[in-house]
Formats: structure tokens, sequence, C-alpha cells
């Protein structure tokens, strides 16, 4: 496991060459009075290190020694509180670094480990607790300039480096990805077999929940959406209080994370096990819309194309419907359909649900490239007090399914999930 941590590390100083990179971990966030929120390490600080731990600091150099860990000491009376940590000994032991120091240190040490090397890779702004840290070494080596010693003169975003690795994802990520999505689609089949009218939704959460802790994930890589009847028409529906009245549609946008690895996947099932005929009208369009995308999520395709696809699908099914008037070309040039479909259709998945990386290179859509992971989320919704067709008011529906770019074409990772009318009809009739 620690080698796939070194490899990452080395590709980073191969990049960085000559610099260092500079890195801290996650603050705790309060979240009421004295308890915090649950921790979860910052993605690109767990992508070089899967070191988990607060108040930590990672430096990167191309020169030695190249990988320095700074940490939270070892301390028996507040491990006995929080848990163990991995201390310094840890730090290299079971972590790999060349030197690690406690985190107490990190202001005497910063300057002499930058010192020397003309490039600082260092996300100003993040984090100010961080930032001045940083400025205080850098303030510190301007003032040694005048004995004659080098510091570093470019300060460089290390996202060009960085987030362009995590963009494209190797084996071993895709491995986690795939788990993530085999505990969500089982997450999401249970749903549809179990819900029925009269319960809430806030059940519907918690059974999700269950299921991805029961199968080991550590938590939703975001805040489950359950949205019934109208409320399916309310893109971040997050409260998830209302009782699900017979004859509903459920939107469920819900994913685990795994291995710090998201899924997202949203499914829109009928309460009564039965899509409606409008529903269905509805449903087939979204579908239909979503499998036009998939199948441009291409190596060499662009995000746009594949946004295209899905909104050419809808925008004639908006039509046919009777909810928007055509032709198509005059629809989406004038953008009426946004009453209807107002969101993109895709992002970049990886460690953050809303993934890291460029969509844009430039100037232009960048062209997609074996490794890279997306969702793929077209959606129609009609809210409940729309002038169309009463047939349709609150209707919401949206399907969403990760897919890896690869050579051999779109790979659906989330595609244990019943996706079709039928299938979705089957897997709600248990
Ligand atoms: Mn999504």
């Amino acid at each position: 496991m620690a080698e796939r941590f070194k490899e990452r590390r080395e590709r980073v100083l191969h990049a960085i060459e000559p610099g260092a990179l500079v890195l801290f971990s996650a603050p705790v966030a309060l979240r009421n009075n004295d308890v915090e929120h649950e921790y979860r390490q910052d993605s690109d600080f767990y992508y070089l290190t899967g070191f988990d731990e607060p108040e930590s600091v990672l430096v990167l150099k191309s020169t030695a020694p190249h990988f320095v860990l700074f940490v939270r000491p070892r301390n028996p009376e507040r491990e006995t509180w929080d848990g163990p940590r991995a201390g310094i000994d840890g730090a290299t032991r079971d972590f790999g670094a060349d030197a690690a120091y406690p985190i107490d240190e990190l202001h005497e040490r910063l300057p002499d480990l930058l010192g020397s090397l003309p490039r600082l890779f260092y996300r100003v702004g993040a984090e100010p607790a961080a930032d001045a840290q940083v400025h205080k070494a850098l303030a510190t080596l301007r003032r040694r300039a005048r004995l004659g010693l080098e510091w570093p003169t470019s300060l460089v975003e290390p996202d060009v480096v960085l987030h362009e690795m995590r963009l494209k994802k190797d084996a071993t990520e895709l491995e986690l990805m795939r788990e993530a999505a085999a505990i969500t689609a089982e997450a999401h089949i249970e749903l549809m077999r179990t819900t029925r009218a009269g319960m809430y939704e806030y059940e519907l959460e918690g059974l999700l929940r269950r299921t991805f802790r029961a199968r080991g994930a550590e938590r939703p890589a975001y805040s489950p959406i359950v949205g019934s009847g109208p409320n399916a028409t309310i893109l971040h529906h997050r409260r998830n209080d209302r009782r699900i009245e017979p004859g509903d549609l459920v939107l469920v946008d819900a994913g685990c994370e795994y291995g710090y690895y998201a899924s997202d996947v949203t499914r829109t099932f009928p309460a009564d096990k039965r899509f409606s005929p409008p529903q269905r009208d509805v449903y087939q369009v979204v579908l239909d819309s979503q499998l036009a995308a998939i199948e441009k999520t291409r190596v060499g395709g662009t995000l746009d194309e594949v946004h295209r696809a899905a909104l050419e699908v809808i925008v004639d099914g908006l039509i046919a419907l009777g909810l928007i008037d055509g032709p198509r070309d005059a629809a989406i040039a004038d953008g009426r359909y946004k009453r209807f479909y107002m969101h993109r259709t895709s992002h970049w998945l990886g460690m953050d649900v809303h993934d890291v990386g460029r969509y844009f290179k430039d100037g232009a859509p960048r062209k997609l490239e074996a490794g890279m992971v997306l969702t793929v989320e077209p959606g129609i919704y009609v809210s409940a007090d729309a002038e169309v067709d009463p047939r349709f008011r609150g209707i919401g529906v949206r399907i969403e399914d990760d897919v890896l770019v690869s050579p051999e074409g779109p790979v659906v990772i989330s595609d244990a999930v019943p996706k079709t009318v039928d299938e979705v009809e089957r897997a709600c009739a248990g």
C-alpha cells in the first residue's frame, strides 16, 4: 500500500525539480461548542502520504531529505482520549518519511528546508493559518538572502502538478472507485426494494448510510439527497424530511466514499413500484439522454460534446412532451429548456466528488483521456407550480452514473444499479 504513495511522490518530485512542495493536512473543524466535525484528511495530502492525522505538514523537495513529515508527537495521555498517533517514529517507519519532526518545530525548520530551492509549490489563500507559516518562512529566508543564500523566488500553484495527476486514475485508484460504486449500487438497490409510500425520506437516508458503513465505506461522499414527489425537482434537497406519498417518484442522489474515493450515483424510482405514464415518459427521455451522453465519453471527446449529446435528447424529449416549443436548435440557442434542465451533465470524479483537474486547456474544453472518471447525469425537473400540462407537474428525474474513459470506450463503473424502466420496476418489486 505504501508503495503507491511512494510512486506518486516520485512523480511529483520529478515534476517540481528544482523546488519544494508544501502541503498542510486538513484543519480540524469545530461543529459546535467543543464538538468537532468528523475528521477527513485533505485529498492532496492523503494522495501523497496515506497519512490521515490532523496537524501534519508534508514537505517534498528535490534535495535530500526528499520526503519530510511534520506530525503530532506521541502523547500517551492524549492518545487515551483521541486514539493512537503515528508519532515521529511511525512517520518514518510506517509512512516512509526520510525525516520526521514534531509539528511544533515547523516554524523553525521550514526556512532551512525551503532555502536554496528556487521554486515553492504551495497553494496560497486556501488556509490562513497555513499561509501565515509559509509567509513567515519566506520572510526569514529573504532576510538571510543578504548572506548570499538562495530562497524560493517563484511561488507555483501545486494544482498544475498534483491535480493533473489526480485527474487520471491509476489501477489502484480504479479498484477503489469500483468498490465504492459496488457498495453504492447495493444501497440503491436496497432502497428500490424497500421503499413504500408512507416512509419518510430520512428513513431512506438512514438505510443508505447503514449500507455504506456496513460494507466498510468510511462515509457518504456527500450529503445524500432523497427527494420524493416535488422534492425531486429541487436539485440540492437535503432536508430529507418529507413523507413519501402514493404515486411519488423518489430521486436518490447518494454515493459512498471508500478508501478516500467517491462514488456519485442518482436513480429515480416510483414509490408504488410502477411508473405512471407521464413519469415513464419523462424517465425514458432522461435515460435516452444519459445513454447518448455516455456514448460520447470517449478518448478524444470533450465534456462539451458529452453535454451537447445529453442536451439534444433532452430538448427533443421536452418538445415531444409538449413542455417547450421547438425546433431543437432554436430551443438550445435561446435556452428555453433551462426551466427544466438547468445544470451541466458532468463533473470529474475521484477523491473529491467534484474532483480536481481543469475542464479547459488553452481556452478550449480539454480532450478526454484514458483514466479520467466523470459523472454523466442529465435530468428533467418540472416544478410543482410550472405552467405546463398538470400531469407533468412535480416530476423530477435524474439518472447519474460514474464513467471511466478507456481506450476500449466508456466503462460505466456504477452499472450494477438498475436503470431501464423495466429494471427499475423489477428492482422495486423486489
Ligand atoms: Mn454528481
